[in-house]
């Protein structure tokens, strides 16, 4: 084990729960459980990977702290590959708490953000891809966001990463014979397989970079902005696209003054929709940093719902607001069509060429479904995602990858204009380095903080 110290944590959440557990890893966490915890038998001789009810007692104060489930794990068929102790008590808050300081009393030191999944990566149970997916599960709002992050953790991308590297360093060997044996220099790539081997790497990357659009979408969400002057039907809209009354519907313009942010999973991609306050110039202090909020989720978002009155003609401020979503991608929704239809669609047509034009009423909950299909057919182009296969999701393995992509381009290029050996060698072994900086045999002690850092205490 590299390991010198041992670590705890409470791994479940706080607050009211069935039940909690406060978890140890590390060569004293056997020790330490032994001192407190009173079953049959003592912890020590206990059989790896076996259940045991019993208590939890403060040997000084000679204590009940709690009853308990206590697991035992030995090295190395543990989630860290140390010896890993949990506690399952009652999930209260007092009682965790105190069997936590219990363990940090008597030698554990309390684990950082996602130490323990540091620890199953840095131990080599599993690379470092795997390590970020386990967030990604963690935090997954959709099935299909869950689907990709565990493709990940079951070592999908790993795999696929290491063949790669494997092709890559055969390449590399015979590149570099023939470094060492100038004679045959002249003629080295005359007939050789060795080009179009680095091509098919090549390609077999381009093919994993070009899920990334797919995959981020999956894991992040797309962020879904809705526009429009006061009184035009946007927080009517949010709360029929949730199917419930989230955001405050009046009359009475200018009621949303804060922007609301909700998730709706849009078959398995969610979507992150902001209510906003209404685009219009003036009010009170309230309404000016509204507007400014508004302002701000428009530059930010993927997606603009621009939202018009069907029931009123086009008016001064929604052609403003039509002017500023020209370049956006986005979707036109004429709202209201319930009542009689004054707008001039067709004039929002020509002013809009590039959006698309939806017909919906709010309030009756109708054309929500072309609405949904839209908004898919906007983003994704319609192309329809297939989340049991592997999906790169993680910008940092997709500007990897794309960086190796660059020097195989390179390393062809030199092949084709005539270039040593040895400039080919370095392109390779460039794109070599890329591709380990996904499973993390190359990362910096930096890159793991910022990682780890995005993960809950106790994972
Ligand atoms: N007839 C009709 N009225 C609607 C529709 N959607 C919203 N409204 C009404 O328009 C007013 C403003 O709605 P609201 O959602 O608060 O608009 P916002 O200011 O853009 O958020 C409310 O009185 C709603 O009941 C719709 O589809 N049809
Ligand atoms: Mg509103």
């Amino acid at each position: 084990m590299f390991f010198d110290d041992t670590i705890a944590a409470i791994s479940t959440p706080l607050g009211e729960g069935g039940i909690g557990i406060v978890r140890l890893s590390g060569h004293e966490a056997i020790a330490i459980a032994e001192e407190i915890f009173r079953g049959k038998g003592i912890v020590s001789s206990l059989p790896s990977h076996t259940i045991h009810y019993g208590r939890i007692i403060d040997p000084t104060a000679n204590k009940t702290l709690d009853q308990v489930l206590l697991t035992v794990m030995r090295a190395p068929r543990t989630y860290t590959k140390e010896d890993v102790v949990e506690i399952n008590g009652h999930g209260g808050i007092v009682a965790l708490r105190s069997i936590l300081e219990l363990t940090l009393r008597l030698g554990a030191r309390l684990a950082e953000p996602g130490e323990f999944t540091r620890r199953a990566f840095l131990n080599g149970r599993i690379d470092l891809s795997q390590a970020e997916a386990v967030i990604d599960l963690i935090r997954a709002q959709t099935e299909a966001g869950a689907m990709v992050a565990l493709h990940h953790i079951e070592g999908d991308l790993f795999r696929e990463v290491s063949s790669v590297r494997e092709e890559l360093i055969n390449i590399l060997a015979e590149v570099e014979a023939s470094i060492d044996f100038p004679e045959e220099d002249l003629d080295f790539w005359e007939g050789s397989e060795l080009l179009s081997r680095i091509i098919a790497v090549k390609e077999r990357l381009a093919g994993l970079v070009e899920t990334a659009r797919y995959g981020r979408i999956i894991r992040e969400g797309i962020s879904t902005v809705i526009i429009g002057r006061p009184n035009v039907g946007k927080s009517s809209l949010l709360n029929a696209l949730l199917g419930e009354d989230r955001a405050i519907v009046t009359p009475i313009p200018g009621t949303t003054r804060d922007t609301i942010e909700e998730a709706i999973n849009l078959r398995g991609i969610p979507l992150r929709v902001i209510d906003t306050a209404g685009l219009r110039p003036g009010g009170d202090i309230v309404e000016k940093e509204g507007l400014r909020r508004t302002k701000r989720s428009l530059e930010q978002a993927d997606l603009v719902l621009l939202i018009l009155d069907a029931s009123v003609q086009l008016t001064p401020d929604d052609r403003e607001i039509i002017s500023e979503v020209k370049e956006r991608k986005g979707i036109v929704v004429l709202n209201k069509t319930d009542c009689p239809v004054l707008i001039e669609a067709e004039e929002v047509k020509s002013l809009l060429p590039e959006h698309k034009l939806i017909n919906i009423s709010a309030i009756h909950r109708s054309g929500l479904d072309n609405l949904r299909e839209a908004i898919i057919q906007t983003v994704l182009g319609g192309e329809i995602i297939a989340s049991d296969s592997l999906m790169v999701s993680n910008i940092r393995h997709q500007q990897a990858l794309s960086a190796a992509i660059k020097s195989l381009k390179e390393a062809v290029a030199t092949v084709e204009a005539g270039g040593s050996p040895e400039l080919i060698a370095l392109d390779l072994r460039e794109a070599m380095d890329q591709a380990s900086l996904i499973s993390g045999e190359t990362v910096t002690e930096d890159i793991l903080d910022h990682i780890f850092a995005n993960f809950c205490i106790g994972k």
